[in-house]
């Protein structure tokens, strides 16, 4: 890849991004950073200047640069994934991002803006969706599958086929069991011990994971 790169957002997440970026060896095409609010984005040890808002890309059309979401998600916020559809829908692109200290096996399929962290495992047989991520140190065991915009929190752990449908939140240190089926923009707290399967759009807590009422 050649083209250049700019990162949406400069918050928490996007720093994780942009380390994943330079551990590629992409530095070099960086342009920097659009946020919402660009006057409070902290600086970061790359140099990645901030350029402005989302306004800036007036500049940079999807011929010239592909873009990387550096929004997280947070419970049942799908403003990353809101995002990603109108920019793909300008015709931007968006590249998957894989840190070289990630273990992702063979024959993976690993989908559009996808975002596998450090120390993350993906073993074999799974996919992962498009604008996806499975953060820091979450392991999702074989035949997994992580839907489009859905988030496997840091540290989570998905036992061999369990499928986490699109937009679902899987928080810090999750334990699911395998085969268990994570519903549409279900929310698992963290450290929760999930056995059973999460209805769309459930939150589930606690261990053995209960249901909070609505
Ligand atoms: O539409 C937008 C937009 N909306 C918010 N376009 C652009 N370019 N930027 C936008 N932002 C910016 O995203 C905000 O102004 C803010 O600077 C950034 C979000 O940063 P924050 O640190 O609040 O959240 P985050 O999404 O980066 O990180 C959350 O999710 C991660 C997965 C945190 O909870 C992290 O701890 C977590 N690891």
């Amino acid at each position: 890849m050649s083209e250049k790169l700019l990162v949406l957002g400069g918050g928490g997440h996007a720093q994780v991004v942009m380390e994943a970026m330079v551990s590629l060896d992409w530095r070099e095409r960086i342009l920097g950073i659009l946020d919402a609010d660009p006057d409070h984005v902290a600086e970061n040890p790359y140099e990645i200047p901030v350029l402005g808002t989302d306004a800036e890309l007036d500049r940079f059309p999807p011929a010239f640069a592909q873009l990387v979401n550096g929004l997280g998600q947070v419970g049942k916020d799908h403003h990353r994934e809101m995002l990603f559809r109108e920019l793909q829908q300008r015709g931007y692109r968006f590249p998957s991002l894989v840190h070289p200290d990630a273990v992702v096996a063979r024959g993976v399929r690993v989908g559009a803006g996808a975002q596998i962290m450090a120390g993350a495992v993906v073993q074999v047989g799974s996919v992962v969706g498009d604008n996806a991520i499975v953060n820091t140190g979450a392991v999702v065991d074989h035949d997994g599958a992580i839907g489009a915009h859905a988030h496997v929190g840091p540290g989570a752990v998905l036992c061999g086929g369990v499928k986490v449908d699109e937009g679902a939140l899987v928080g810090a240190g999750a334990t699911i069991i395998q085969g268990v089926h994570v519903g549409r923009h279900a929310v698992v707290g963290a450290g929760a011990v999930v056995v059973r399967d999460v209805a769309e759009g459930a939150r589930m807590v606690g261990v053995p994971a209960r249901e909070l009422p609505e």
